[in-house]
This record gives structure tokens, C-alpha cells and sequence, in this order.
């Protein structure tokens, strides 16, 4: 890698003119050599500094206006020049700005990056500029990061910017003889006065074999420096929007949740959203229309007592015309010279079709976000979808001019956050992605799916097709920025659709989003009129669920990676990895049948000697040839869809209660809130008139504990000592790590985002009804003695009929659920109760006190293990 130039785009004048076509002028441009220490430039003084390891290089660059007048700073370059290219045709990935905006891959030509087909305000919702400046003619263009790599080789280049919500980071491309120019350019469009000193946005260049894992590395450290909220519990849920869209009316919603209650057994989810059309006007969220006779309050209340999450859609910064709030603030909006700044052209919005958009420089705009959605989460709508929140950081005068546009929009979050309190889920739409890291949980990673492969040819508009609502740009952008889950928040890939009435959709186009879902890990929300599915239907947004859920408990930080990232447009498919195996799914979104291949081992899955699995009814693979390689027949937007086994030497099932926490959840609750029932049930338990389901049932469905005392006691609860590093130790040596509980998913969901762990479990279902407890078993075993409601031995023996040799550790501390997973397991680490059972049986086993000691044990037996199979080899 070779430094070539740092320079300074800015303007003598403080109060420069953005032209019509969106270019200040007057404009200047300096430029000096890139290299650590402190020069001059013009009128500025530049200090960088260089943190270079390896093939990483990190520049933290300090720009000073060492004049004495206030001056314009549009933006600050670093340039580079990559030359280690070794064969085969360049290719980059071309990110978007925003959630919606066009990702995936580009061939590095000298064109540089497509003339946008309509005007600069248009080009300005999707690239960080509306037009970029003249002299980037013939470069391509990247948003916040690229990577860059030949087509036939195994070296890439990434470039991206650390941005913390004040510059907004291009990076821009373009072939140069044997290299590649890349230059990120940070962009700040502010005043800066005589004297001031601004940070510039960190700038991360690395070099690697992989552009995914170059990708994921540049995520965490952009995660770690923004503070990203990345320990939400896995979401599911289902939305309003992708069948009843504008014209949603409350009878919808309402025969929605019941039809969801009523089929909880087949899909369990979480989340009920109304979406957009439930309010009086594009700004007043909390009046309703006539289609919400009585307001959004019941609705929440009703969703809760159907044992839900309220959810509810917001664009938080957009005002039309009709609404009070213009009515009364007209004065809050940003501008541009004399007129209201538009952020977008919206007819079924406003009748002038053009939407305003809230200047969130001003601290009274900032208190009125704070109030409203202080009100909505005081309702109980706890999951809150903001949408176009791109309008507020486009090019547009604020107040005060001093903040940057990506500051606008950390503001209005801010705000928005401060309303909605700390623990409501905050899902990013139509987002500027870098400078939201730290105040979102969930962000919406592409364009809308549709009820329609492809966009629709009546209302297209030139330069938007890729990016306009169509279930084909929403898959592709789920096969391009896996890397961000977990990492930066969690990903929405939007709503799973499976109806095949209503719907243009295929059946097999429709089994591509819920593949490309599944495999990514991300969100699951699905949208369809839940009474008209079929049972097959359901069954597909239940096994979605299922796979998603696996994919995302594969690891603290994303595990799905792109296949072939570079290679075409659309990546080849995605592969959601854990340790135990991966969910793999290929995808062919071209229009045209075609044999494809999936060579296993390039995606790090060696061969097992079990044959993959398909999965959602996706076609089986044929064997391609050399060993690891598949070959599957996929019809036009089709995919396969594969779990993929691994053998790994090692496999750790751990209890929860008394074990992974040192505090027994159901029990502790139970002899609080329910002491006498308590007693006069357990002594039926003990002499053998229930079985350990029937007790929990009758002492904890319909229990009366609310959802606030249930929370307060959950954060009482204690991880034990060594819980964290037995998880890392796991992850670390890639052997599966799964609880095994006879507790609930609910409480486990919320102790991992409390403990800031993240594992795989088994374990029974628990949810809110009308303010009581609701239980269900979650893998009872009829035919097993243990009586509980996931029986431990029957989880261990199907992990074992498809992972043959591992070496099965359990680790307990209960005489019913753990004795009953021992006589399954190879090796037990034990304590409390499970040991003095085990001491009855004569089984041998570990003690332990704490997973520490676990730790310790574990290593050794790892040890003893990685020696035996290379000696039986
Ligand atoms: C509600 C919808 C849904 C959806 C959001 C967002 O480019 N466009 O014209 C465009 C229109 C709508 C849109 C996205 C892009 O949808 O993503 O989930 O909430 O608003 O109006």
C-alpha cells in the first residue's frame, strides 16, 4: 500500500453557495503529501497520525483553520494507491448510504461510478452526495467503506471510515495502471472559524485474503468505537405493512393478533408492529385517522394482553403540510435558501406530494421528539420502527450551520433515545448506517421486499430501480451486509412474506427471502394477513424462524458470511455458520435456469461424511464432481437452502439455573410469589404424583407476576464467575456450546442481553397474557422418565446422530433435568444435587465449583482429545 495525498476541499467564503446541481462554489482544492507529523495546507494546519499493525493502517487526522477567518470545510481526503493486485479483473463493492441504498458488487472499470439518469436531489436520498464533486470524474464510489480485490486472486483492500456521527466517509476507486487509487474523503460541509479545530473521522485501511473477513474486522472496531448495541435478543416478529400497507385499519390489526394468538403453538413470535396508515398525519404519531377510531393506546394494550410486544412505525423527522405539527411549528424545518428543505415526494402523504423535514439542530425539536416518544413507549409500544430517517441528514440549511449533517440525524436519535428510555428496541429505516452505530438496536440493511420479484415498471423512476421497493433488492442486499450483524446492531433484512394469494411472488421466489434470510441470522418479521396462510405456509414462517434463530446463536458477533462477495452483482448466497455446522443458502437470482455449484470447502466446511440437508423444500444438491463441491439445478430467482454438518472433537451442553446463574430462576420466583402453593405442590412432585412438567404447570401458568416485577427480579440474577469465559472458551475453539434448560426462552432472552453473553439453548416457552404467565413445554420427552418439559438426554442423542465422534460434555447441578442429561453425555462436571445423585448411581463425574474450574477441565480434556485423534490418524 503507498500513500499518495492528503488534501482539503473547502471555501474562502464562510457563507458559500450550493449550487442547484449541489456543488459549493466557490470551491478549492490543496493538497500535500500523506504522511504522519504535522504540515500546512493553505489555510489550514493538518496533524496526522498513523497506527499501523500489520496489514491494518489507522490515520486520525486533526484539521485547524489557521487563519483568522471563518472559512467553509467541505471535506478532507486521504489517498492511496494498493499495487499488490496479483491477476484477474478488479471488482469492489459499491455500499450505499443509506438502509435503502444499492450494495453489492461492481467491476472496477475506467468509467468510474454510472452517471445517475435523474437530477441531484434524487441522486442525494441514496449516495452521500447529490453530485459528486467535478474532479471525481471517473472514479467509482463507495459509502462509509469498500473492499476492493481481483476477481481471480486471493488479495483485497479495504478502505473505510470510522465514522462516530459527524463526517459522512466516500471512499472513492479507480484503476491506475498496475494499482488502484483508493481515497476516502470525509465530508463535514461546515463552518469552521478562525482557530478551530476539528477531528477527523478515523480512517481504516487493511489489507487481506477475504473481503468478508476484511469486512467483519473493520465492523467491530467501527462497533467498539461507536458503542453499537449488538445484545438484543433475537427479534420476531410480524408487521402490518407488506399486506395491508397504506390502508391498514384497526379490524386488520386486531384479527391479526387474534389469529397470531390462536396459532402460537405452530409460530411462537414476539413482536406485533403496526406500520404506516394508522396515523392522522406524516408527523402527528400520536393521533390517529379515521381508520384507528380509537387511537393507538388500546392497540398497544390489546397487543400486550395478547401475550405481545406493542411495535410501532414512526418517520420521525418527517412533517407534512397537513399536520398539526406544521400547523404549529412551521418554523422547526430545515430549509433550503428560502424554502422548506423537501426530503421526499410522497402523494399518498401529502396532496403536495413534497415531505418537510425537522430540523434537529434546534433543542426544541429535539424535546418534541423526546416527548413523543416518551408518550409512545408510555402506551407500552416498546419496539419502534423509525423510518426516512435519511431526510434529515441530507444536504439542507439548519439553524445552526455548524453541525454536520450526520450530527443532525445523531441528535434527532439522540433525542429519540432519550425519550424512548434504554430499553426500548430502536429499528433504523431509510438510515444513514455509520453515523447511527450506538443508538439503534436493529437497522434495516436493504430496500423493501414487495409482493414482487422486481420493481415495478409503472412507477419507475431512472437511477431508483435498484433500490426501489422488490423482493429481488432486498435479497441482494441480505447476501451483501451480513458483516454488520451483531456487530453494528442487529440486521433487518425485512419482512418474510409466504403467501401465495395477494402476492406475485412465487412460491420459490418466496422461499429465496426466507433462504437469504435464514442464512443471514437476521430479524425475522413477516407480513402477510395471518388468517388466509395455509398450513404449509405457517410451517414456512415457523422453520424460517427456527433457522434464523440458529444462525444468530452462532456466536457473539455475526456468523454469516457472503459466498463469492465479489464475484457478481448479487453474491453467490450466504453461509450462517456455527459451530456445529452451518445453514447455507445459494441463491440464483438471475432470470434465467441455471446449474450452480457450492464448493463446501471454500466456504470453510470440510466434509463430514454426512450428506447435507435441504431445507424449506429446496431443491437437493448432486454431487459435483470433486469431494466437497455441489451442484443444484435452481430456476429462475430460486435457491437451495442446506444445513451442513460439522464434526467437532468437543460438544459442552451446560445447565442454566444453579449452574450458568448462580441463582435458580423458576424456583427463586416460586417460592416468592407463590410460597404456598409452592410447598403443597412440591410435596406431590416428591412423592411422585407429578412429573417436573405438570408441577411447573400448575405452579406457574397463569402465575400473576407482572412483566415489571418479573424484570427487576431477572436483574438480580448472577452470572456464575467463569459463565463469560466458558462461553468465550468455546467460541474460541469452535466447539458447540448449548444451555439445556427446563427454564423459559423469555427470561433466558433477556438474561443474555443483561449479561451481555449470547449462547444457544433448549428450553421451554413462557409469554405475557393478560398480565399472567403462560407456559408451554419446549422438547418434551414422552418417552424419557426425567417427566420435564425439554428433556436433556433426547437434545444431547440428536446432536449425536448427526455430529458422530465428538466427545459430549454436560455440566449440571439438578438431580432431575441434569441426572437425566448425564446418562447421554460422556463427560460430567458436576455439583450440588446432580453430584450427590451421581454419587447414589456410581457415574463418575468432575466436580466443580465454578465454570472456571470447567474452563480448566475442559482445556484439558481438549488437550487429551486434539492428542488422541491425531494418534488415531
Ligand atoms: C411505510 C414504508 C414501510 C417500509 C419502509 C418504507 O423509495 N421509496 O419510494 C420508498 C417508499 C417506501 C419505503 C421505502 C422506500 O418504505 O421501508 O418498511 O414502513 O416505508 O411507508
Amino acid at each position: 500500500m503507498e500513500v499518495v495525498r492528503l488534501g482539503v476541499r473547502y471555501s474562502g467564503s464562510s457563507f458559500p453557495k450550493r449550487s442547484d446541481v449541489g456543488v459549493i462554489e466557490p470551491i478549492s482544492f490543496i493538497e500535500g503529501p500523506l504522511m504522519p507529523g504535522v504540515q500546512r495546507l493553505g489555510p489550514f494546519e493538518l496533524t496526522v497520525s498513523l497506527d499501523a499493525a500489520g496489514d491494518v493502517a489507522s490515520y486520525d487526522v486533526l484539521v485547524r483553520n489557521r487563519s483568522e477567518r471563518t472559512l467553509h470545510l467541505e471535506s478532507v481526503v486521504l489517498g492511496f494507491r494498493w499495487t499488490q493486485i496479483e491477476t484477474g479483473a478488479l471488482r469492489f463493492l459499491r455500499h450505499g448510504w443509506q438502509s435503502w441504498s444499492f450494495t453489492g458488487a461492481r467491476a472496477l472499470d475506467g468509467a468510474g461510478e454510472p452517471a445517475f439518469p435523474s437530477g441531484p436531489w434524487l441522486r442525494g436520498i441514496h449516495h452521500s452526495v447529490g453530485s459528486p464533486p467535478p474532479d471525481r470524474d471517473g472514479w467509482h464510489e463507495s459509502d462509509l467503506v469498500s473492499v476492493v480485490g481481483g476477481s481471480s486472486s486471493t488479495a483485497a483492500c479495504l478502505a473505510g471510515v470510522l465514522e462516530r456521527g459527524v463526517g459522512t466517509g466516500v471512499v472513492y476507486l479507480k484503476p491506475d495502471g498496475q494499482g488502484v487509487r483508493v481515497e476516502t474523503e470525509v465530508r463535514f460541509e461546515v463552518p469552521i472559524a478562525g482557530g478551530d479545530l476539528r477531528a477527523v473521522e478515523r480512517i481504516r485501511v487493511a489489507l487481506g485474503e477475504d473481503p468478508n473477513r476484511l469486512l467483519e474486522d473493520y465492523a467491530d472496531e467501527l462497533g467498539a468505537a461507536a458503542g453499537a448495541r449488538t445484545g438484543s435478543p433475537f427479534q420476531t416478529g410480524w408487521c402490518s405493512w407488506y399486506h395491508f400497507f397504506h390502508g391498514v385499519r384497526e379490524e386488520d390489526l386486531l384479527r391479526n393478533l387474534e389469529a397470531l394468538a390462536a396459532r402460537r403453538e405452530q409460530i411462537a413470535i414476539d413482536v406485533v408492529q403496526l406500520d404506516d396508515g394508522y396515523q392522522r398525519a406524516i408527523g402527528d404519531w400520536l393521533e390517529t385517522s379515521e381508520r384507528f377510531p380509537r387511537g393507538i393506546a388500546p392497540l398497544a394494550a390489546a397487543i400486550r394482553d395478547a401475550g405481545f410486544r406493542p411495535g410501532i412505525w414512526t418517520a420521525p423527522f418527517c412533517v407534512s403540510v397537513e399536520s398539526r405539527l406544521h400547523q404549529a411549528h412551521g418554523d422547526w424545518l430545515l430549509r433550503n435558501g428560502p424554502d422548506p428543505h423537501r426530503g421526499l415526494l410522497h402523494p399518498q402523504w401529502s396532496k403536495q406530494g413534497w415531505i418537510h423535514v425537522l430540523d434537529t439542530s434546534r433543542e426544541e425539536v429535539c424535546a418534541h421528539l423526546s416527548r413523543t416518544f416518551a408518550a409512545l413507549v408510555g402506551m407500552g409500544f416498546t419496539y419502534l420502527k423509525l423510518d426516512f430517517l435519511y431526510t434529515v441528514a441530507m444536504q439542507a440549511d439548519a439553524r445552526d450551520p455548524r453541525l454536520a449533517r450526520a450530527e443532525r440525524l445523531r441528535r434527532g436519535l439522540e433525542a429519540v433515545r432519550a425519550g424512548a428510555g434504554p430499553d426500548a428496541f430502536l429499528l433504523g429505516c431509510g438510515c444513514p448506517l455509520g453515523a447511527a452505530v450506538g443508538l439503534v438496536d436493529g437497522m434495516r440493511i436493504g430496500p423493501d421486499v414487495a409482493p414482487a420479484w422486481a420493481p415495478d415498471e409503472r412507477s419507475r423512476i431512472p437511477g431508483l430501480e435498484p433500490t426501489t421497493p422488490a423482493t429481488r433488492n432486498a435479497v441482494r442486499n441480505i447476501l451483501s451486509r451480513a458483516w454488520m450483524h451483531r456487530r453494528l446492531w442487529l440486521n433487518d433484512p425485512d419482512c418474510l412474506m409466504v403467501r401465495t394469494r395477494e402476492t406475485a411472488l412465487t412460491v420459490a421466489e418466496s422461499t429465496t427471502l426466507a433462504a437469504s434470510i435464514a442464512a443471514s441470522g437476521g430479524m425475522v418479521i413477516f407480513s402477510d394477513d395471518v388468517p388466509l396462510l395455509s398450513p404449509s405456509e405457517l410451517a414456512l414462517v415457523r422453520d424460517t424462524i427456527a433457522l434464523a434463530r440458529e444462525v444468530d446463536s452462532g456466536g457473539a458477533r455475526g456468523t454469516a458470511r457472503s459466498i463469492d462477495l465479489l464475484g457478481d452483482e448479487f453474491a453467490a448466497g450466504i453461509a450462517g455458520h456455527t459451530a456445529s455446522g452451518a445453514v447455507v443458502a445459494r441463491v440464483n437470482a438471475r432470470d434465467d435456469s441455471r446449474e450452480v455449484e457450492l464448493d463446501l470447502a471454500a466456504i470453510g466446511l470440510p466434509p463430514t461424511g454426512l450428506p447435507p440437508v435441504s431445507l424449506l423444500g429446496t431443491p437437493e444438491p448432486r454431487p459435483g464432481g470433486a469431494e466437497g463441491r455441489l451442484r443444484f439445478d435452481l430456476a429462475p430467482h430460486q435457491s437451495a437452502l442446506l444445513r451442513v454438518h460439522r464434526n467437532p472433537l468437543l460438544a459442552v451442553f451446560c445447565d442454566y439455573d444453579g449452574t450458568f446463574a448462580l441463582q435458580d430462576v423458576g424456583a427463586t420466583l416460586a417460592r416468592r410469589y407463590a410460597r404456598e402453593r409452592r410447598d403443597a405442590l412440591f410435596e406431590r412432585l416428591r412423592s411422585g404424583e407429578f412429573n417436573a412438567w405438570s408441577y411447573n404447570m400448575e405452579l406457574l401458568d397463569g402465575l400473576q407476576l407482572s412483566e415489571e416485577t418479573l424484570d427487576a427480579f431477572l436483574r438480580t440474577v448472577e452470572a456464575d464467575p467463569g459463565a463469560h469465559r466458558l462461553v468465550a472458551w468455546c467460541e474460541e475453539h469452535a466447539i458447540p456450546f448449548r444451555i439445556l434448560s427446563d427454564g423459559f426462552d423469555r427470561n433466558l432472552d433477556r438474561l443474555q442481553e443483561l449479561h451481555g453473553v449470547r449462547f444457544a439453548y433448549d428450553a421451554n416457552r413462557l409469554w405475557y397474557e393478560n398480565g399472567s404467565w403462560r407456559i408451554a413445554p419446549g422438547h418434551p420427552n414422552p418417552e424419557c422418565p426425567c417427566g420435564t418439559g425439554t428433556c436433556k438426554q433426547a437434545r444431547i442423542r440428536a446432536f449425536r446422530s448427526v455430529h458422530h465422534g465428538a466427545v459430549v460434555v454436560h455440566i449440571g447441578n439438578g438431580r432431575v433435568s441434569d441426572l437425566c442429561a448425564c446418562r447421554a453425555a460422556d463427560v460430567v462436571f458436576a455439583k450440588d444435587t446432580l453430584a450427590e445423585a451421581l454419587d447414589r448411581e456410581g457415574i463418575a463425574y468432575e466436580p466443580f465449583e465454578t465454570l472456571n474450574d470447567v474452563v480448566e477441565g475442559l482445556e484439558r480434556l481438549l488437550h487429551k482429545r486434539t492428542w488422541e485423534t491425531r494418534g488415531e490418524e
